[in-house]
């Protein structure tokens, strides 16, 4: 519990906006959780038993047992997330992060949520995808009146379906969702069920994406669709931390999405099915094998597979941008173009001037560039074989044979069998008949196909007066 500060012996530090004395001494001691460590499970004490997820770069919030009813408080709140080493951001989250802590709770059970408010404006918590009584939907202004500054409401409702949840406001969401406000929530099934198989370990993350400029470190959040930071559970690579299983595992792994695009995720060595969408768990007759399922904004996925292949197997998001730090997208491409004398000659000038590589963009993931202070960098993180060149949405399952069950610690990277690698390969080139045909006729041009003037074209704009 060394990570865990209780807020009940701090709360004068917290905030100004306090809940007054009288209203906190009912309710359950909110738990504040800071660093973005990975907690281990946080196998259930109280109610029926089950398998705890894994939040990535995450935590599952404590409850109390309250007369047969679990009571959890969430306090929203501004935080400072570390989204990667020396990367800091001001967010708006739940109990010290964004993402808040993971809620689980078991199909059956009445779950009574206290929520804080000391942000600076009103909030209130949606439950998205639960089936509950209309007015502990969240909605401000439809549902509910918002809740005020300082003020703490009370949402109750029985978790009736199993599956896979979020939770974020539904008050000026623009704003507070581009912020960071949201979080995970898992229904587990009260018995075994015909859907939902037992899994050696259950992985869980939300998608979420933040406009930070380099330099800065508030989130820009009148932005609609050009991000730069592409996040899972607010963090990014090298940020994130692995996905680490014991070979033969069976994994299963929920991902929310509230950026505001779509996220294809695809996992390496591996083929899975999606168990579970936002409706609950999939019947096995829709079930087929895939390796990139797209998480649409405002879905939920979970996708199922035997870790059979022993190595660090890339899973990341297939979106090129998606997988790269805080970028400009205005840069002209170079590639092909020679601009080494140019370069020189501008940095007499401008001695800091570095332009984006003629040979494409890899030299980025091994450069020093001189960024400002608390930006990620585009390309960045370092494997066993040199820079891996990604920075966003991006991180790697680990499976290993000498993992012990029900143990997450990161095994550090995989050394691959003698002879199981890619090589460079350094026998003679054999020389193509391809170029040989084409430099032998008439001088390299062949007729009618890479010559434009031997196959001239007429063109006739449709607007030609030729009627
Ligand atoms: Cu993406």
């Amino acid at each position: 519990m060394d990570r865990r500060t209780f807020f009940a012996g701090a709360a004068t530090a917290v905030s100004a906006a306090a809940v007054s004395r009288v209203a906190m001494a009912a309710l359950p001691e909110p738990v504040i959780v800071t660093r973005p460590d990975t907690a281990p499970p946080l196998v259930p004490n109280t109610g029926r038993p089950y398998n705890p997820v894994v939040t990535l770069n995450g935590w599952t919030a404590p409850w109390r047992m309250n007369n047969g009813v679990k009571e959890f408080h969430l306090v929203a709140e501004p935080v400072v997330r570390e989204m990667a080493p020396g990367f800091k951001v001001n967010m708006w989250g739940y109990n010290g992060q964004s993402p808040g802590p993971t809620i689980e709770v078991v199909e059956g059970d009445r779950v009574r949520i206290f929520v804080t408010n000391k942000l600076p404006e009103h909030t209130t918590i949606h439950w998205h995808g639960q089936r509950l009584p209309n007015g502990m939907d969240g909605v401000g202004g439809l549902t509910q009146k918002q809740i005020p500054v300082g003020k703490t409401y009370v949402y109750e409702f029985i978790a009736r379906r199993p599956g896979t949840f979020m939770y974020h406001p539904h008050a000026d969401e623009m704003t507070q969702m581009a912020m960071g406000m949201m979080g995970f929530w898992v229904t587990h099934p009260k018995a075994k069920h015909p859907m939902i198989d037992d899994v050696q370990r259950d992985f869980c993350f939300l998608l979420n994406a933040f406009d930070v400029n380099p330099g800065s470190m508030t989130p820009q959040v009148n932005t609609m669709l050009d991000f730069n930071i592409w996040s899972w559970n607010s963090r990014v690579f090298p940020g994130i931390e692995s996905l680490n299983v014991r070979l033969n595992d069976k994994v299963r792994i929920r991902v929310g999405n509230l950026t505001m695009t779509n996220h294809p995720i695809h996992l390496h060595g591996h083929e899975f099915v999606v168990t579970g969408t936002d409706g609950g768990p999939t019947p096995r007759s829709t079930r087929w094998h895939e390796v990139t399922t797209d998480v649409a904004v405002g879905q939920m996925r979970q996708v199922e597979f035997v870790a059979d292949e022993e190595g660090d197997w890339a899973f990341h998001c297939h979106k090129s941008h998606h997988t790269m730090g805080a970028m400009g997208h205005g840069v002209p491409t170079m590639i092909g173009v020679d601009h080494r004398g140019l370069v020189k000659k501008i940095q007499k000038l401008v001695p800091d001037y570095m332009v984006m590589g003629e040979r494409g963009m890899a030299d980025m993931g091994e450069m020093e560039m001189a960024l400002p202070d608390n930006t990620h960098p585009m390309m960045t993180g370092t494997g066993p074989h040199g820079p891996i060149e990604m920075g966003g949405m991006f991180t790697t399952l680990k499976v290993r044979r000498d993992q012990k069950p029900g143990d997450y610690k990161d095994p550090g990277w995989y050394r691959q069998p003698p002879g199981t690698q890619a090589f460079e390969f350094t026998g003679a080139l054999a020389e193509p008949a391809r170029f040989q045909s084409e430099v032998t006729s008439n001088n390299g041009v062949v007729p009618g196909l890479h010559n434009p003037a031997a196959a001239p074209l007429s063109v006739r704009k449709p607007s030609s007066h030729q009627h």
